[in-house]
């Protein structure tokens, strides 16, 4: 225990890049109160997996499902691995035995963790372009399927510049091919209900989504959401658990958390939807704000289209921010990049902006 006593936790005032935010207090409530329960075994933890049930519904409503199916993972990276894991798993005769390799296609815009998915399920990663507004390009896609594709994923949220893939043409690309079709909203989940972007199971066919309430739910860490429309892709997952009382368990890992359950319930309770629309709004104006500020300091930005800004500086003015502790990240391209997650206040961000005026001048 001394050796934590001695520290504390990175606060949350100068984190400017990260994906994740402060957990809202009831979901650190729940959190706390579910930190022994195990949803993996709920048989025995009856209470903590009746919530997962609930955690399910209400990540459907607001993904635009009604009957949903899915369960909380561990985060985007879990539920990008199971989405790519059942298509495999349910791919009929003409994907697998044509001696070819099944492949995904997805933009090159896709999360890191469907590298791991492709290395690790012995499926082809076809990357394809994205436009000039770094989202998927639909031609390159079209021309990327084949018969040996299993499923084309989208993302809803991009984690570099925030952007939405075509996501219902992305639908009929995959599903004239007899692929699937995943949607990745770990981040953008949260926000893209109050906004006009096509996105969701109620926007076009989709086959299963990641929603992650640990980004921005506002729920504590780990609590990803891997959403399904139909049981047969949970049903595709599941392997026989022949000594615990219930019979098969569809997720990647075994023990899981509790906290992440019931924190993911608590923080969409209070939240829903209401309180994220709110937090929407505030964090899309936060970015309006700094892209309007790094502008009239002459500084290139992406347009911030969900809240999340990019903008060019050196090198050197990027490591002399660092130095002053600001927790800033760059783009694969080198640009800055600020993520306003729910934590981050228009003070820290003015604070940020004369941070930046001294290191430049
Ligand atoms: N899909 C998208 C679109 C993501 O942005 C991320 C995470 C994932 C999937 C994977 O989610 P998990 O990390 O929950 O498995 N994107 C952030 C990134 O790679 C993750 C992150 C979060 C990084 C917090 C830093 C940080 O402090 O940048």
């Amino acid at each position: 225990m001394q050796r934590v006593r001695q520290r504390q936790p990175q606060a949350f005032d100068r984190v400017l890049s990260s994906m994740c935010t402060e957990p809202h207090p009831r979901a650190h409530e729940a959190a706390v109160e579910f930190l022994a329960t195990n949803p993996g075994d709920p048989a025995t933890y009856q209470t903590v997996a009746d919530l997962e049930t609930d955690a399910v519904d209400q990540l459907g409503e607001i993904a635009g499902l009604d009957d949903a199916y899915g369960y909380v993972a561990s985060g985007g990276t879990e539920a990008n691995i199971q989405a790519v894991h059942a298509a495999r798993n349910l791919a009929d005769g003409a994907q697998t035995t044509g001696g070819d390799t099944p492949n995904i296609v997805a933009p090159t815009s896709v999360h890191f963790s469907v590298t791991k998915a492709a290395e690790m399920l012995g499926v082809e990663l076809r990357t394809v372009p994205v436009d000039d507004d770094y989202r998927a390009d639909l031609d390159a896609v079209s021309a990327a399927v084949d018969d040996d594709t299993l499923l084309v994923i989208g993302v809803a949220g991009s984690t570099e510049y925030g952007r939405v893939d075509p996501i219902p043409a992305m639908t009929d690309l995959a599903h004239d091919a007899d692929a699937r079709m995943h949607v990745d909203a770990s981040w953008g989940g949260f926000i893209l209900p109050f906004t006009d972007y096509e996105w969701s199971f109620a926007d076009a066919p989709i086959d299963s989504m990641a929603i992650d309430p640990h980004k921005f739910g506002q729920a504590a860490v780990p609590a990803g959401g891997l959403l399904a429309r139909d049981r047969e892709t949970v049903d595709a997952l599941a392997v026989d658990t022949p000594y615990l009382e219930t019979t098969s368990q569809a997720t990647l890992t075994g023990t899981r958390s509790g906290a992440g359950v019931a924190g993911a319930v608590a923080a969409m309770d209070e939240l829903w939807p209401a309180g994220y629309r709110q937090q929407y709004h505030d964090q899309q104006a936060n970015a309006e704000f700094l892209a309007e500020e790094f502008v009239d300091r002459g500084i290139n930005v992406v347009e911030p289209t969900l809240p999340l800004v990019t903008a060019s500086v050196s090198p050197a003015t990027f490591e002399a921010l660092r130095d002053e502790e600001w927790r800033i990240a760059r783009t694969a391209d080198g640009d800055l990049r600020i993520v306003c997650m729910p934590h981050v206040s228009r003070a820290s961000l003015e604070a940020f902006l004369a941070d930046l005026d001294r290191v430049r001048s």
